[in-house]
């Protein structure tokens, strides 16, 4: 079975809480405080990986979790730091948030390593704290928890040139008869189900192609199997456009040829404006002088280059190669993600918010709130006091302030509600 989407968890690790420990000496009844930090959580990376070429593994496997930092503990001992998790994908992989769906990462870059998602901060050993006024505080502070997310991971196969056209036209027949690949086919459509790729030489240069499974009209809203694996020609240089100028189906070739270009630009512009070349197969078959005739001209008026071939009687192959490699030689090798890129939420910046007032209340959302509230223990009075310390420090108390707020009026602060008191 040929996998390629995925859905997967992946979540870094959690810092680890820092020690609320005190230095015990001889004689001395009560040591000032001694509390190491806990060490940070391990990131989650993504590698790619030349050897890979499906995305079967994620089937199986779908829980990807670094190690959480260890907590600190006396004697200033530093918890250790967890390790990192590296997932490895086949170049091509495209990683998406499951909740958005928006990108956040193109990773076609063989080789590359990216850091998806950070480890969490280990959080303060009680020393950070020992103040002139507080020489025994018994606060430390928690590791910083990560959170989990959902993402997809979408293999978009690269390839040099991809091999687009109808049904039965003969794209299987070529990539077996230029590359070592050997695909299935036969004389009926839908004979190729899954991208097949092989690599070919010609001139001194090595290319892939991709040959995917037939399109047919209404393929870029999902007909047939052409939608979802357009993708596998999406990021390719070229196109090499098969049409059949036999009519042997009773179809006419320069129908065809307009229909497929339809198709390619419903899915994308980008697509259907990549360079290409028509292989206009099946000219064994007495009778089609009249259509290549035709397609030739309609082509000729785009601009675009028509090469008569029998795949099968292994006939102007060579010549159609020839003509994919000069053209390869002009194009330049693109490597610019598809899209955007928007990283996970980033763990460094925790200080981030906005205050909105509803009904009355005032109402603090942002990276702020949520990460300062995973960091302390609200039953902990020591934690509590931190707490408040960061809300003054990151300006939110005078921002409440400017904004109106009044002792004893609600605030919500990233869904906990309390008072405020001023
Ligand atoms: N006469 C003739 N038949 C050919 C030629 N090339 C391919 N065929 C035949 O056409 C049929 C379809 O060939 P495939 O290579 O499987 O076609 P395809 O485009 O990959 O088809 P799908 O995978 O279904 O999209 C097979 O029976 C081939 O033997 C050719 O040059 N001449
Ligand atoms: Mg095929």
């Amino acid at each position: 079975m040929f996998v390629d989407v995925a859905k997967i968890t992946i979540k870094s690790g959690n810092g680890g809480d820092g020690a609320g420990s005190f230095r015990r000496e001889k004689y001395v009844p009560r040591g000032g405080p001694d509390g190491g930090d806990g060490g940070r959580g391990g990131d989650i990376v993504f590698q790619t990986d030349p050897g890979m070429h499906t995305l079967l593994d994620f089937r199986y496997h779908r829980k990807y979790e670094a190690q959480n930092g260890e907590p600190g503990s006396g004697r200033l001992r530093q918890g250790k730091a967890g390790s990192s998790l590296t997932v490895k994908v086949p170049v091509g992989t495209v990683l998406r948030d499951a909740d958005t769906g928006a990108m956040i990462a193109d990773l076609n870059v063989p080789g590359e390593n990216r850091v998806i998602l950070r480890g969490g901060r280990g959080g303060w050993g009680n020393v950070h704290y020992a103040t002139p006024t507080r020489q025994a505080p018994s606060f430390s502070q928690p590791g910083q928890k990560t959170k989990s997310y959902d993402v997809y991971l979408e293999l978009k196969s690269i390839a040099d040139v991809g091999l687009v056209g109808f049904p039965n036209v003969g794209k299987s027949t070529i990539l077996s008869m230029v590359t070592a690949a050997r695909p299935k086919i036969a004389n009926y459509h839908f004979t190729t189900l899954t991208p097949n790729l092989g690599v070919a030489q010609m001139d001194g240069m090595a290319f892939h192609i991709a040959d995917i499974p037939g399109l047919i009209e209404n393929a870029h809203e999902g007909a047939g199997l052409g939608h979802d694996f357009l993708r596998h020609v999406e990021r390719t240089r070229m196109l090499v456009h098969v049409v059949d100028v036999s009519g042997s189906e009773g179809r006419d070739p320069v129908e065809d040829f307009d229909l497929i270009m339809q198709e390619l630009s419903q899915y994308s512009e980008k697509l259907a404006e990549r360079p290409q070349i028509v292989a206009a197969n099946k000219t064994d078959i007495p009778g089609c002088e009249e259509n290549l005739e035709k397609l030739t001209a309609h082509c000729k008026e785009q601009g675009i280059d028509v090469v008569p071939i029998s795949a099968a009687a292994n006939q102007g192959l060579q010549t159609l190669m020839r003509q994919v490699v000069q053209l390869l030689r002009q194009l330049p090798q693109d490597d610019a993600p598809l899209e955007e890129e928007r990283p996970l939420e980033s763990l460094e910046k925790g200080d981030e918010y906005q205050v909105e007032v509803r009904d009355g209340t005032f109402v603090v959302t942002g990276t702020f709130p949520d990460q300062l509230l995973r960091a302390v223990n609200l039953e902990d009075p020591a934690s509590m006091q931190y707490f408040e310390k960061r809300l003054y420090e990151s300006g939110l108390v005078d921002e409440l302030r400017r904004l109106g707020a009044q002792h004893e009026d609600t605030v919500d602060f990233g869904g906990m509600e309390f008072e405020f008191w001023d």
